[in-house]
């Protein structure tokens, strides 16, 4: 018997219904990626980078409306819809399966079909699940490459568990009004048409490690979340790893990589980069909480990228690197806003047109070179800081969770949370302001939960009680944090200088985990004296750091408003430790 006959039906069904006119399989050798480069390059899906410069990099552009997450395509499909709750959006998965086959049926006519076989975290691992891709899109097996593990070693390994997640995709006709991005946990599979932008179509990142992940996750008892994880290690060799989950676009990468700031070199610090944006996490036979980070590689935010803000990922990005809506300079060298030098006297833009500084639309508003999500996708293998713990299967132990979000007024630098209940509470109430990374209103201040709010693959309500519960398990549940790196003065200037300088709050929430130093108590979490934050070598004043500090109780208390109609949405299925959370803070902004 073939033990890949499960795999190979399911490939005939598919190809019965998309029609390619040739099936290939994906190996992931380099001659197989040689090949696949120069075919794209030939078809102008990708563009060849300067060769000297960017060794092994390609540009490619995204349609012009087709530029990040489209949340409102985005669908969990149950039986029930219950299953997927009041903050997913929902179809039936007949209907669902109906409506996106009228979409694929053809869609890859004159096209070939590309099986790609992967493996999110380490081949053969008890924290790894296998996914299996077919795609007409060249672009996305490049991207696959890098961002998961590939090749016939993941086959090998499928013949002996026969599990493995479904994920078919098409580009179909890139439109928007065509477009679906289709979740069925029920049947661990994953359909997506009619778009080309990351998160949409590299199905292992969000829509197998966060959205389908995260439903099995709940029934096999472990996390899967929107979390960086990272290792601080002191001179004496001890490393502390943490997790931290922010929404999109809110600095996760950023805080993976960080370099200790100039005031903080003498205490000798090493930082390990485990992971940027997902981990899943379980309870080890010790009773302690064991992180992986499952992708193979970053999908980060260009603009903002530089050598003071992050120069590891510059680092990283130096070669076998694939950019995405960046703005391309003559001498085929990329550019993004933010970045070290100067914009070049001309270019080609990310939408691909001729473009110089201070170009306008016809409104007078500046074109950018390169758009806002743009993004680039680069081996952790290239990074300088990448953990020598990726590949171990057991992966990293975890001693603090840390939530965080962009709150320009609300939230304080850092606070802590009491215990791991009203750490839930903190992680279910998260807020931020929308950013680039999805489509709508940036700005626009919306709860998101764990930064799961897109990501959550079932009902949220059960997710709250599944995280509650799972601090029940957990011998020493990790301390629980809240950061805020966004807040602004009346100027509408970021108070704290952020990026490297953060390792300086980390210190302060290693040393409450450890209990080297002692907190405030104040209404909403602990807080910390002043004093015990390290600031050597750091220009800011008293009263900014006061500013830092300031809980606003009328604002809090408005806050709390906010909450409880949040809350709301999830009726009687909200589980009752948080509405009396929610009580207990209410009642302590009001006393005093
Ligand atoms: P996703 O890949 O969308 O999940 O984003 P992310 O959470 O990894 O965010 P990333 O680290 O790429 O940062 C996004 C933006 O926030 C960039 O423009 C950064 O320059 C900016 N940023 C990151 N960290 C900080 C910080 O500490 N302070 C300030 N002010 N900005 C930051
Ligand atoms: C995010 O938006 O959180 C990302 C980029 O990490 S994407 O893969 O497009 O979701
Ligand atoms: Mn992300």
């Amino acid at each position: 018997m073939d033990k890949l006959h499960r795999l190979k039906t399911w490939i005939d069904k598919c190809a019965g219904l998309c029609q390619p006119d040739n099936i290939v399989w994906v190996d992931g050798t380099e001659k197989q990626k040689k090949d696949l480069q120069q075919k794209a390059c030939a078809t102008g899906e990708i563009t060849a980078l300067n060769k000297k410069k960017l060794p092994g990099c390609f540009l490619h552009r995204t349609a012009v409306n087709d530029v990040a997450r489209t949340e409102h395509l985005t669908f969990i499909c149950t039986k029930n819809k219950r299953d997927a709750g009041p903050t997913n959006n929902w179809m039936l998965p007949k209907d669902a399966y109906n409506r996106a086959s009228e979409i694929f049926k053809g869609a890859m006519k004159g096209r070939t079909m590309y099986v790609i076989p992967f493996s999110m975290g380490p081949v053969g691992s008890e924290f790894s699940k296998i996914g299996v891709e077919l795609t007409d899109s060249i672009y996305v097996v490049l991207n696959m490459l890098i961002m998961t593990r590939v090749g016939n070693d993941v086959l090998e390994y499928l013949k002996k568990i026969q599990i493995f997640t479904k994920c078919l995709h098409s580009k179909a006709e890139l439109d928007i009004s065509r477009r679906l991005i289709l979740h069925f946990p029920e049947d661990n599979a994953i359909w997506s048409v009619g778009s080309g932008y990351g998160g949409n179509v590299l199905l292992g990142k969000k829509c197998l490690a966060l959205r389908i992940a995260s439903a099995q996750a709940r029934h096999e008892g472990w996390l899967a979340e929107h979390m960086l994880i990272m290792g601080i290690e002191e001179p004496n060799g001890h490393i502390e790893y943490i997790a931290a989950a922010f929404p999109s676009a809110c600095g996760k990468t950023n805080l993976a990589m960080l370099i200790p700031p100039e005031g903080l070199k003498s205490k000798g610090y090493r930082i390990w980069t485990v992971g940027d944006d997902i981990a899943w996490m379980r309870i080890d036979s010790d009773g302690s909480l064991w992180a992986i980070n499952p992708e193979a590689g970053f999908f980060g935010v260009g603009p903002g990228t530089n050598y003071k803000t992050n120069p590891v990922m510059m680092e990283t990005i130096k070669k076998d690197t694939i950019f995405t809506n960046v703005l391309l300079t003559p001498d085929k060298n990329v550019w993004w806003e933010g970045k070290d030098e100067a914009p070049p006297a001309k270019g080609i833009d990310w939408q691909g047109r001729p473009w110089k500084p201070g170009t306008k639309d016809v409104s007078g508003k500046e074109i950018l070179g390169a758009h806002p999500n743009s993004r680039f996708t680069a081996p952790i293998a290239n990074c300088p800081s990448a953990s020598f713990r990726l590949d171990q299967h057991h992966g990293v132990p975890i001693s603090a969770i840390i939530f965080g979000g962009r709150r320009e007024h609300l939230a304080p630098l850092v606070y802590e949370a009491f215990n791991w209940q009203h750490g839930v509470f903190i992680g279910s109430t998260m807020a931020s302001e929308r950013t680039a990374a999805q489509v709508g209103k940036v700005g626009e201040v919306r709860r998101d939960p764990m930064a799961m709010l897109p990501f959550c693959g079932y009902n949220m309500a059960d997710y709250f009680r599944h995280w509650l519960n799972f601090g029940k398990r957990l011998r020493k549940p990790p301390k629980v944090f809240h950061v805020n790196w966004f807040r602004t003065n009346n100027k509408g200037k970021f108070l704290w200088p952020g990026f490297g300088e953060n390792l300086r709050i980390l210190e302060w929430i290693l040393d409450r985990c450890n209990n080297k130093t002692v907190a405030r108590k104040t209404a909403i979490g602990n807080i910390p004296f002043v004093k015990d934050i390290d600031l050597t070598g750091l220009r800011i004043s008293k009263k900014e750091m006061e500013q830092l500090f300031k809980i606003n109780k009328k604002d809090w208390l408005q806050e709390t408003n906010d909450i409880a109609k949040f809350f709301l949405k999830f009726n009687t299925d909200l589980p009752q430790e948080l509405s009396a959370e929610l009580k207990n803070l209410i009642k302590r902004l009001k006393s005093k």
